[in-house]
């Protein structure tokens, strides 16, 4: 295992978050591995740690001006044992190629824990959409769609949004996609409603997130009722979990964005957080202009200097993640739990460090990765994928439901793992273990391809 570890960072030494994430599941599958002699032998760790393509390519675009500008372009098309590869899209100045295989490895595991047939992928761009013109987005997504089209279909990779790719981004991608192929297709999800898109799917993510979390409070025989809530970002998962929270009587105090956070002592109510929707999805405003509307409220500017984020320090029951990697670090996760937090439930990519799950972890915090509590998204992807080959539209009763049920799935599947492996209640061990089993045991009847 060490080996192998150690070969994966040599050759590629750059890519941090990717191996973060490979040290992660490699280290908690180990009894997988000591029960069956075979996955050595057929030297599975090595293949599932390796993508099955990876698509790099220039993305020239025009700005308002007429200055050109070149972005670099990915699609990691990690696994395809169970599905077509299934995974979103990043618009981010921090993209490397390092943060879309970190993001493509966890969507192999969580769409594994979905219940339904995706493989894993992830894609995106350095490109960074703040502060540009809807004709410079439109401009940018056409380059980049006009050499992703060609790697991409309905039934072999489908790419979805992410962080910076939300409905406008995944309007002009398709509009793209379309005039190229000639075909009007369920090739991308998270698609407007009057054109293919499900019911629920912008909920999704958020709305499973809280899901989860209400079902590992509820083998603690509690609920979300009264409890208060951190939240961090104010994107699609933040907001969407708010929503979910409110609905089941908890209360939310803190939102963010890369510039700074708020805090709401007398909590986020649905009227404010229709605010912020309007605010980042219409008005694309910064979080700190809450404090503008809402003057009781403080607004703290992000201070690069500290080593750590206040929004952790307030005291909350709850915490839920829902910015980026790696926003919550060892000396977050001590400020959590001194601050009497005892579930932290993960809307975002692995946005606690390894060293802060350890804490988390030891300290008795319910703690629910993000690979299994944020895969409510994919799932109605999934969903949305289902409905476009039927050629109809599921009512949201019946999608929210079909959602509800796949998130007590995925909980129930990551308890039995964990116990079935000797970590009763780690929700981490459980879900890498049954991610990787389901998709080890389909590449070993698939043959050496
Ligand atoms: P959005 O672009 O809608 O929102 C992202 C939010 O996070 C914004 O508030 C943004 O602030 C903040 N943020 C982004 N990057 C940073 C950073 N480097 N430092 C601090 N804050 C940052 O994205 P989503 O809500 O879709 O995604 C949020 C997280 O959830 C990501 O980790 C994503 O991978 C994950 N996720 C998303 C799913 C989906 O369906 N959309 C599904 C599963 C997981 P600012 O406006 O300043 O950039
Ligand atoms: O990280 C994720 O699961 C997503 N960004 C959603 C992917 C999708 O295909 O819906």
């Amino acid at each position: 295992m060490e080996d192998i570890i150690a070969r994966i960072e040599q050759r590629d030494p750059e890519q941090k978050e990717f191996h973060q994430a490979v040290h992660e599941v490699l280290e908690t599958v180990r009894p997988v591995l000591d029960r069956n002699p075979e996955y050595r032998q057929q030297a599975v760790l090595e293949r599932i740690t390796e993508p099955e393509r990876v698509i790099m390519f220039r993305v020239p675009w025009m700005d308002d001006q007429g200055q050109v500008h070149v972005n670099r372009g990915f699609r990691v098309e990690m696994n395809s044992a169970i599905g077509p590869y299934k995974g979103g899209l990043r618009f981010h100045p921090s993209v490397t190629l390092s943060i879309i295989k970190f993001l493509a490895f966890e969507q192999v595991f969580k769409n594994s824990l979905t219940t339904l047939h995706m493989g894993g992928g992830k894609g995106g761009s350095d490109f960074n959409p703040k502060g540009r013109t809807d004709g410079e987005v439109m401009r940018f997504c056409q380059s980049f769609m006009a050499e992703l089209f060609r790697h991409i279909g309905p039934d072999t990779d489908v790419p979805a949004g992410d962080i910076g790719v939300g409905a406008r981004e995944i309007g002009y991608l398709f509009g793209m996609y379309k005039k190229l192929r000639n075909e009007f297709t369920g090739v991308l999800t998270g698609k407007s409603l009057a054109w293919g898109g499900s019911l629920i799917r912008p909920e999704a993510t958020g709305y499973g997130v809280v899901y989860f979390a209400s079902e590992m409070l509820a083998r603690r025989g509690e609920s979300m009722e009264g409890k208060t809530c951190l939240v961090s970002g104010s994107g699609n998962v933040a907001q969407h979990t708010v929503e979910k929270i409110l609905q089941l009587g908890g209360r939310v105090v803190t939102l963010s964005d890369s510039s700074g956070y708020i805090y709401d002592e007398a909590g986020i109510d649905q009227d404010k957080l229709e605010y912020v929707k309007q605010l980042k999805n219409v008005r694309r405003g910064r979080i700190r202009e809450y404090c503008d509307v809402h003057v009781d409220a403080d607004y703290v500017e992000a201070d690069p200097a500290l080593d750590y984020n206040p929004l952790w320090a307030h005291k909350a029951d709850c915490a839920f993640p829902c910015a980026t990697e790696n926003e919550i670090n060892e000396r977050d996760a001590a400020n959590l739990v001194k601050g009497g937090v005892r579930l932290v439930c993960e809307g975002a990519n692995m946005p606690c460090t390894p060293e802060a799950v350890d804490i988390l972890l030891e300290s008795g915090v319910l703690y629910g990765p993000g690979k299994a509590a944020n895969a409510g998204g994919v799932a109605v992807s999934g969903l949305e994928m289902a409905q476009n080959s039927m050629r109809l539209s599921w009512p949201a009763e019946e999608v929210d439901s079909r959602l509800k049920q796949i998130m007590k799935s995925i909980h129930h599947t990551c308890v039995d793992a964990a116990a079935a492996y000797g970590s009763e209640g780690n929700y981490m061990v459980g879900a890498n273990i049954a991610g990787f089993v389901k998709v080890v045991n389909a590449m070993l009847d698939q043959g050496l391809i």
